[in-house]
């Protein structure tokens, strides 16, 4: 299989917030580094992508709020501040007026929804170049209709059209079905399995009536994203009944996963959409130091062939996944399991 893959990812090392702690994050570059080099020892065919489409990514996100990610950094030192990371102390409260601050600091909070990710230097030459990725696989897959793989990283999908968190700043998934849906498919089905809820390509589709979004996730309830992501909610306006959301309690097992993942593939297969984008997070691997729930590594491929009964021309696009040393073989066993 074409995997779509990039190195800008290397110069993006965040910080986080993590239950009081701040260090590190869980997403860091030895994520990427893992599965390109189990996919590679694969035989799968590495390959970069083209420029980014600033118009193409207009269309799931609103242009100020790539414009504030693409100078945040810029902005964060000549405002004469040295910490290494740039993010957000104070959030809007509710009911807030919701007026944008012209500070970067205020703008920051606006623009943000969690603590947990931050603004470096390196940050948006990666941003950019795995929303790149996710263009370019749409691109292939439109061209020939082979299955393709965009090594994404950092992961999209909490990342609303304007609001960057989960470690999320760019909408990948969404930028591909974009471009799915602007290279001729009427419409275009989103798939997500990470183990936490895709509340960003929830927001960006909700409204509308091309784009269907199913997630499989932990339940809000008890699990990060925390508010949105409850199966009350299935589309907005227009949007109404092209949201799906299949919330698990915490510690679920494999067989109710399975079942639940084929609900999703069931209403995909009914709707008979043109094409496909999956939302690959491996963050639900029985090992994840951040999810709950138990698949192994052979479960990726059983869900991938599930997968690819719909017989959908399929993008994958890679979300989260944090058991590092686990990460190329989960992938590369669902991929094996799609083709
Ligand atoms: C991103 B993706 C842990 C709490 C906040 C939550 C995890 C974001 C997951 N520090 N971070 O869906 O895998
Ligand atoms: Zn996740």
């Amino acid at each position: 299989m074409i995997v779509v893959a990039s190195d800008a990812h290397r110069d993006h090392h965040a910080s986080e917030l993590h239950d009081g702690d701040f260090g590190p994050s869980f997403e860091g570059p030895e994520r990427a580094e893992r599965i390109a080099s189990a996919l590679a020892a694969e035989g799968h065919a590495l390959v970069g992508p083209d420029p980014l489409d600033l118009d193409l990514v207009g269309r799931v996100h609103d242009a100020d709020y790539v414009e504030f990610l693409a100078d945040a950094w810029d902005r964060w030192t000549e405002r004469g501040l040295t910490a290494p990371m740039a993010m957000a102390h104070t959030w809007p409260p509710r009911g807030s007026a919701g007026r944008r601050p012209t500070d970067l600091v205020g703008r920051l909070g606006y623009h943000s929804f969690a603590a947990d990710t931050t603004i470096g230097a390196g940050t948006w030459s990666a941003v950019s170049s795995s929303a790149a990725l996710a263009q370019s696989a749409a691109d292939r897959l439109a061209a020939d209709g082979e299955a393709v793989y965009a090594l994404c990283r950092p992961p999209g999908h909490h990342a609303t059209t304007d609001q960057f968190g989960g470690y999320c700043y760019l909408n990948n998934a969404a930028v591909a079905a974009q471009r799915l849906v602007d290279r001729g498919s009427a419409t275009v089905a989103v798939l997500d399995v990470d183990y936490h809820h895709g509340n960003g390509t929830q927001h960006i589709f909700e409204a509308r009536r091309d784009v269907f979004v199913a997630s499989v996730h932990a339940d809000p309830i008890e699990e990060f994203p925390w508010f949105s992501g409850h199966a009350d909610e299935t589309g907005v306006d227009d949007g109404a009944g092209w949201t799906l959301n299949l919330p698990l309690p915490r510690g679920t097992d494999v067989p109710t996963w399975m079942a639940t993942l084929d609900r999703a593939v069931d209403r995909i297969g009914d709707l008979g959409v043109e094409a496909l984008v999956v939302s690959l997070g491996v963050d639900t691997y029985v090992g994840d130091p951040l999810g709950t729930f138990a698949l192994d590594t052979g479960d990726f491929t059983l869900a991938a062939r599930r997968i690819a009964e719909l017989g959908l021309p399929t993008v994958v696009v890679q979300e989260g996944g944090y058991a590092d040393d686990a990460l190329g073989r989960n992938v590369a066993a669902f991929l094996a399991g799609l083709s």
